[in-house]
């Protein structure tokens, strides 16, 4: 702890009127997560607690009372007394402090001191993290904690629409969350696979909406695509809704609910079609994705989502309603007459400003019954409302230009925020929705950006971390997706200055990991897979396991192996596979992983690249192409190099002259993605890079096993020159073609290996 932290500590202990115990340093940080402002020990026995726990009630209210009673008898097997003269603790307000603010003070007794109800529960939190249990005593060493958030919006956000989950199983979420001090719960209650909510005024919306009869059962991008032929579904009653406001409620947690319009609608649209533009009966939706089919923007679609919200309102006690605004295609209302006529008789623009037209419509509506609106930052396109704070979930660009125009915010990007993104790069990893977004990268989120000018960072409510659930069909997966990196993102939306990632990782292993453990958390091992570095070597490549977390073993063929393997470029025209078996090590936790490396002719062999790939796509430079790693399938991001060009051109060096017999390129396909296979490969040989041979556009052969996977084609063109350079050119398409996703942009190319054959 620096010198200017110790004396604020000093400072702000004695303006709260404690004796300021002076202790020595030893310790530099606290086992609590999120890491509080202030942590002082002398690392002294303070308070022990042999079975029963003697606690003073006073300034405590029934609502806490319950809760310390139930964690402490259920977690930690205490008996607990209540009395006045309560030995081991006791608590008071705080007056003239910033809100949420906190201490505890444990010398031979545990004194917890709060500004608000909700401090008083972050405190009580805090504790049960600094119980140490020896044998059956409960000890409490002599310390001082003094905390406070920095940022008032700290949300977690789970999709019940895309998967259903019980009352129980979203209690439980909201127990896992608030224990990290998170104060929002996003509840993403409606979309295009499922209405989730009861709505007493429109029951179809539940009887039909609530229910579908298939779902897709492989990911998005995978062709062909298979569906699970079974009725799926569930909702919520009123009464139920209730329920779990106030469990929440007793938890210190807001429940934000989201009503999607005008798109992910098509499960509304199902029960009430008359709502749409078209007017057509569909289903409620098996498959992913985006809809064109809306709801219509006629007066009576306005009524009723007007009077949906009238009964959320009333269930709901939050400041903020969600109405979604995501992803709304325009492609019906332009053909609708009746879209057509909102526009002429308002003066818009175009649809556009009709979806801003409409998004403003709920904002007066919301703002007139004393809410507020919040979206997704679609919602600035065509004109923000008046009121509407935005959620900013493309990146951090719509949160900087709705606090530039002085709308609240909240950022949730998809670089940082979105748990339904893999977590490791490891090919065992249960499908995703895509990307990559590890505990680190997580840790590293912050809501506030460089570009944010001090008045508009005033503007950032804090941040939310987003779980879709495409891909998550039972509550042991939410588990796995959110922990750990809810705790990271914990870190992220409460420190002020957090402290390093080791120290956190060291805080997770030494206390939070066992605890999740304990509370039967399916949490995810990734911080557990080694590190895998890969280097060029004279020969071909190096392989380097490490681990931060633990000892690492690596075993290959049943026989011990170093953690650093050298794998050569062979001679032949083949493609050896070496499997690897890797252990971390860290005492509590012990996860075996498996890493498989292909030698073959051109491992390690230099690469120039003339077009750059994209920064995002381009992990490992160009040893990527040539790294001995294939893809995994569905993708996940490194371990393939892209392109968002529509030539690009490399040149391969052999390192002397040779006969140059063919080339295999792993392209990947994933049209969901925008990433498409390109529209040729060509080819041209040179001994010295002045003069190149060009070879007609290679014969292209499709790998029919590869193809009927969907994710990937490999490419086996036949070269039969020679030469030291290889020189290859890759044409894409003009541009995505209209219908597709992505339409009208240049496609992504993706490649994960180049394998070359020579004599
Ligand atoms: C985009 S984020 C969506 C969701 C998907 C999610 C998957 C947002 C506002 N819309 O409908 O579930 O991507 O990551």
């Amino acid at each position: 702890m620096t010198v200017k932290l110790l004396k604020r500590w000093f400072v702000i202990a004695n303006y709260l009127g404690f004796t300021v115990i002076f202790f020595s340093i030893n310790r530099a940080y606290s086992q609590i997560l999120p890491t509080p402002m202030v942590f002082q020990s002398s690392g002294e026995p303070g308070v022990s607690i042999a079975d029963e726990i003697s606690i003073d009630p006073s300034n405590l209210t029934e609502q806490l009372k319950d809760y310390l009673t139930k964690e402490l008898s259920s977690r930690f097997g205490c008996r607990v007394i209540y009395s006045k003269a309560g030995r081991h603790l006791n608590f008071k307000p705080l007056v003239n402090v910033p809100q949420d603010q906190y201490s505890i003070n444990i010398n031979d007794k545990i004194s917890i001191s709060f500004s608000s109800e909700a401090s008083c529960f972050y405190a009580i939190n805090s504790l049960f993290q600094l119980v140490k249990e020896e044998e059956k005593t409960l000890n409490f060493e002599q310390c001082f904690v003094m905390d406070q958030p920095k940022f008032q919006w700290r949300g977690m956000h789970l999709d019940v629409s895309r998967h259903f989950f019980t009352i129980e199983e979203v209690k439980r979420y909201i127990d896992l969350i608030s224990f990290y001090k998170f104060n929002t719960f996003h509840w993403h209650l409606t979309d295009d696979q499922g209405w989730r909510i009861e709505i007493k005024k429109y029951p179809k919306l539940t009887e039909i909406g609530a229910f579908r009869d298939s779902t897709l059962d492989n990911h998005y991008s995978t062709r062909p695509r298979t569906f699970t032929k079974e009725r799926y579904g569930g909702f919520y009653t009123q009464e139920e809704i209730k329920e779990v406001v106030k469990y929440a409620e007793s938890r210190f947690v807001t429940i934000v609910p989201e009503i999607e319009m005008p798109g992910h609608a098509r499960a509304a649209l199902a029960a009430y079609p008359e709502l749409s533009c078209t007017g057509e009966q569909h289903g409620v939706e098996g498959l992913w994705g985006v809809f064109d089919d809306i709801f219509c923007s006629q007066a009576s679609t306005i009524d009723f989502l007007q009077d949906v919200l009238t009964e959320v309102i009333a269930l709901f006690p939050s400041k903020y309603i969600h109405i979604g605004g995501d992803e709304a295609p325009k492609t019906r209302w332009k053909e609708c007459a009746k879209c057509q006529k909102t526009i002429s008789e308002n003066n818009l623009k175009d649809e556009h400003e009709l979806q801003s037209w409409f998004v403003r419509q709920m904002d007066a509506f919301l703002t007139k019954n004393g809410r507020s609106l919040i979206g997704w930052d679609e919602i600035l396109e065509g004109g923000l409302s008046p009121n509407a704070a935005v959620m900013s979930w493309r990146g951090f660009e719509g949160g900087i230009e709705a606090a530039k125009q002085g709308h609240y915010v909240v950022m949730s990007p998809g670089s940082h925020c979105y748990f339904d993104h893999y977590q490791s790069k490891n090919s065992k990893e249960p499908l995703a929705f895509g990307g990559f977004t590890p505990l680190k990268k997580v840790y590293e989120f912050s809501p506030i950006t460089k570009e944010m000018s001090s008045e508009q960072q005033q503007f950032v409510l804090g941040g939310q971390a987003n779980l879709w659930t495409e891909y998550i069909p039972d509550f042991k997966q939410v588990e796995y997706m959110l922990f750990p990196r809810a705790i990271a993102l914990a870190q992220a939306l409460w420190c002020e200055n957090k402290p390093s990632y080791e120290q956190f990782l060291g805080d997770l292993k030494s206390y939070h990991l066992p605890e999740l453990t304990r509370k039967k958390v399916n949490w995810s091992k990734a911080i557990f897979y080694p590190e895998m570095k890969l280097k060029r070597s004279q020969k071909g490549v190096t392989v380097d396991f490490s681990s931060t977390i633990g000892d690492v073993h690596v075993s290959q063929n049943g026989k011990n192996a170093a953690n650093s393997v050298d794998l050569d470029r062979i001679n032949r025209h083949t493609v050896l596979p070496n499997t690897f078996f890797v252990m971390v090590d860290e005492n509590q936790v012990k996860v075996v992983s498996e890493y498989t490396i292909f030698q073959h002719q051109s491992l390690g062999l230099p690469i120039e690249f003339i077009t750059k790939p994209n920064e995002r796509y381009n992990a490992n430079g160009e040893l990527n192409l040539v790294d001995g790693i294939l893809g995994t399938l569905p993708w996940k991001g490194s371990d393939w190099t892209g392109w968002n060009e529509q030539e690009i051109r490399f040149i391969i060096d052999l390192g002397a002259k040779k006969q140059i017999d063919s080339l295999e390129i792993n392209f990947l396909e994933d049209i969901g993605s925008w990433i498409h296979l390109p529209a040729s490969v060509r080819f041209s040989v040179s001994k010295d890079q002045k003069k190149w041979k060009y070879i007609e556009s290679a014969d292209i052969e499709t790998y029919a096993d590869n193809v009927k996977k969907g994710k990937f084609l490999l490419y086996g063109s036949t070269i039969n020159k020679k030469g030291r350079y290889l020189k290859v050119l890759i044409t894409t398409f003009d541009v995505i073609p209209d219908g597709l996703p992505g339409a009208n942009h240049v496609a992504w190319t993706f490649i994960d290996e180049l394998i070359l054959f020579s004599k």
